[in-house]
């Protein structure tokens, strides 16, 4: 899968360049490409964002620069164009999925107090958001969204990983243990030391039962 980053501030995605998603990318499971907006301002001084028109705090995204980077990294429009926003649909594993049987994704990153509307008119397929709380930038978000999606791309994590984790069965996930059998005189279950697979299967479904029920009731309903 191909992913294409838009963004007035490229270096802060240097995240995916380390562990799992940075593997990926060496491997050529997965290609990340991180734009500068900036380059593709017409303006002298490479301005790329301006007054809100009848008032108002804060800055506005200019359209230009964004029109120019998103038509000249997708003339074809092959991509799923991605605008991260708090007004957006909100991102679930079930969207993740979704989004991960496309070829390409394209994702903007808004910045300041908004981006002028035309540019979600005229080029955005969908606006996602992370959850219900307003952030400085559309960064951190396009890196979610990135991470999550890259995870269901072939060969970029054991695709065991994929089979029980939380959200999977609409269950949260049971807890994990490593060595040492007791760290800090708290000792792993026993069930767990005991090869019985059958047994440890119902533990864990169990487990998974009550943490969901304290921590997410709503996903039991
Ligand atoms: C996305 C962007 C939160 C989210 C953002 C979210 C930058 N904050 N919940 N902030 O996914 C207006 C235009 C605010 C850019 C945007």
């Amino acid at each position: 899968m191909k992913i294409d980053i838009l963004t007035l501030f490229p270096e802060t995605f240097s995240y995916l360049n380390e562990s799992i998603i940075g593997r990926a990318q060496k491997s050529g499971a997965l290609e990340i490409n991180v734009h500068d907006i900036r380059n593709y301002s017409t303006d002298k001084h490479k301005k790329c964002d301006d007054y809100p028109f009848g008032g108002g705090a804060g800055m506005v995204m200019m359209p230009q620069p964004v029109y120019d980077a998103i038509n000249a990294i997708d003339p074809r429009h092959e991509s799923i164009r991605i605008f991260t926003s708090p007004k957006g649909k909100t991102l679930s594993q079930g969207l993740v999925c979704e989004l991960a049987k496309s070829k390409n994704l394209l994702i903007l990153c808004g910045h300041y107090e908004g981006i002028d509307e035309r540019i979600i008119e005229l080029c955005i397929d969908l606006e996602v958001s992370i959850g219900d709380y307003v952030l400085t930038g559309g960064e951190l978000p396009a890196m979610v969204i990135t991470d999550a999606v890259s995870r269901y791309v072939s060969g970029v994590i054991n695709e065991n990983s994929l089979q029980e984790e939380s959200f999977s069965s609409n269950l949260l996930e049971y807890p994990q243990y490593t060595r040492p059998q007791d760290f800090k005189g708290v000792k792993v279950p026993d069930v767990l030391l005991s090869g019985n697979h059958a047994e440890i299967e119902k533990w864990r479904k169990q487990k998974s039962l009550e943490i969901t029920k304290k921590n997410r009731p709503d996903l039991l309903k």
